[in-house]
């Protein structure tokens, strides 16, 4: 029977928070001092007390053409006023298949189709899934092992966390995915401490799939993912030539390779994806956050003509991929990442991330000396700042430090641990790259 008895608070709090179970918060210390949002517009949010807090974190990596942009508010509610809703399974709506083409266009030539879901975490597990079934397909049933990499993040489905390699997320929740591996992460402070852009230092960290080839037999792996920047960890670009030589052996092998492009994807990096920059063109890549500019939940997983040919085969009546959301392609996710790739190309806003990068990068590097810097890196319209943790309190200054520049700096930006990552919109001008790095200074000082 239904218990309604009134509710124990959950948490001691003064005030009526305690319903919402927040993801991945510190619920208990939101609730004793919250950091409400209550509107948005370009660079800035405003709190429900009326401050105006600048935006280095372009949301949570998904905002890069600023916030309150009318063109995408307008295509969506256009969007709900038309066709609110149509089944994604064997009907369609026009706005996914342009939506598609335009992806398409977008990704390096041979990434030919677009299969869509609602985040990060689906594409990630979306991917996994096609790279199985690819090779069931392909007749090589025994590829069903999943590479991984130490410190990346695919989201938090049960493929996504196991293939992913940050143990906070990974230990509560049990043996998690069977068959699978990981490659190690390809971080070094003392070969690669306070570079800009790719290290040099590091490729050789993708031979180590070599050995994971030789202990498991290339006859039982189906893929290998990686992001090509691990962003969620605290920024580590890949060194220079690693994810070539890591092509170069998942082809060598058969392996198919898959690049978590959450983050990377539409102009993070100054390119529309990661894959061109880095000059490699994976098997799959997968996207959400800035394909929409954050207005609405979209995801999705951009796949090889010759991966998406294997599944159209057999009876044309017959479902080839048993696979997809009730969401997918939903119509006002397709009518804001329209709008969204029309700003993206009108504003030229990739090309402007690959312009401001050596700007960006000099900016935060004049961080280096202030208290308990430890590193800075950074690669396109993204830094990750490392603090030495506090004595015995791994994350606590990192947490400080998301306080301090909420509350006393106006500044929001992400934190991994005792790492400060930014990565504002695409549109910060360099002035505001300059408050930006000033407030970072006067929070790193705030938590010394
Ligand atoms: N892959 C990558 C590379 C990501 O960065 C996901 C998958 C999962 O996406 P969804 O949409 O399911 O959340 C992500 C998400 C941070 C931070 O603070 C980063 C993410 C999410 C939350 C916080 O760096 N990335």
């Amino acid at each position: 029977m239904l218990d309604k008895s009134p509710r124990p608070t959950a948490v001691n709090v003064p005030n009526d928070l305690a319903a919402h179970w927040m993801p991945f918060t510190a619920n208990r210390a939101f609730k004793k001092a919250p950091r409400l949002l209550a509107g948005a517009k370009d660079m800035h949010y405003f709190t429900v007390d009326g401050r105006k807090i600048i935006d280095a974190a372009a949301g949570m990596w998904c905002c890069n053409a600023g916030h309150g942009r009318s063109q995408i508010a307008a295509a969506i509610a256009k969007q709900a006023e038309t066709l609110d809703y149509a089944p994604p399974f064997q009907f369609g709506i026009p706005q996914a298949f342009e939506l598609a083409s335009r992806i398409a266009d977008l990704a390096p030539a041979g990434l030919d189709h677009v299969f869509f879901c609602n985040s990060g975490s689906e594409a990630a597990d979306t991917a996994l899934k096609i790279a199985l079934a690819y090779h069931q397909l392909n007749g090589q049933g025994s590829r069903t092992r999943l590479i991984g990499r130490e410190r990346g993040y695919h989201g938090v489905g049960f493929g996504g966390t196991s293939v992913g390699g940050i143990v906070n997320n990974r230990k509560m929740f049990g043996t998690l995915l069977a068959g699978v591996d990981h490659l190690p992460h390809t971080y070094d402070r003392e070969k690669q401490a306070f570079t800009k852009g790719e290290p040099e230092y590091g490729a050789h960290f993708a031979d180590e799939l070599e050995r994971l080839v030789n202990l498991h037999g290339a006859s039982t792996i189906a893929a290998v993912i990686v992001e090509p920047m691990a962003g969620s960890t605290g920024v580590l670009p890949p060194p220079k030539g690693y994810l070539k030589r890591l092509r170069e052996i998942t082809q060598k092998h058969g392996i198919l390779l898959i690049f978590d492009e959450v983050i990377t994807g539409y102009g993070r990096l100054g390119h529309a994806f990661a894959a061109e920059r880095y000059g490699v063109l994976p098997d799959m890549l997968t996207f959400a956050k800035g394909i929409t500019n954050g207005a609405a939940p979209m995801g999705g997983v951009v796949v090889r003509d010759t991966i998406h040919d294997a599944f159209m085969n057999g009876p044309e009546y017959a479902v080839e991929l048993t696979h997809g959301y009730t969401y997918s392609a939903h119509p006002l996710a397709c009518a804001a990442a329209l709008a969204t790739l029309d700003i993206y190309r009108d504003e030229k806003l990739f090309e402007r991330a690959g312009k401001l990068e050596s700007k960006f990068a000099d900016a935060v590097m004049s961080l280096k000396g202030e208290p308990n810097v430890v590193d800075i890196r950074t690669v396109g319209l993204t830094a990750g700042i490392d603090l030495a943790p506090r004595p015995d309190l791994p994350g606590k200054r990192g947490f400080d430090g998301l306080n301090s520049a909420f509350h006393d700096h106006d500044l929001m930006l992400r934190v991994a641990g005792d790492t400060l990552a930014l990565t504002p919109p695409l549109i910060v001008s360099e002035d505001q790259i300059g408050e930006i790095v000033e407030k970072v200074a006067k929070v790193i000082r705030a938590v010394a």
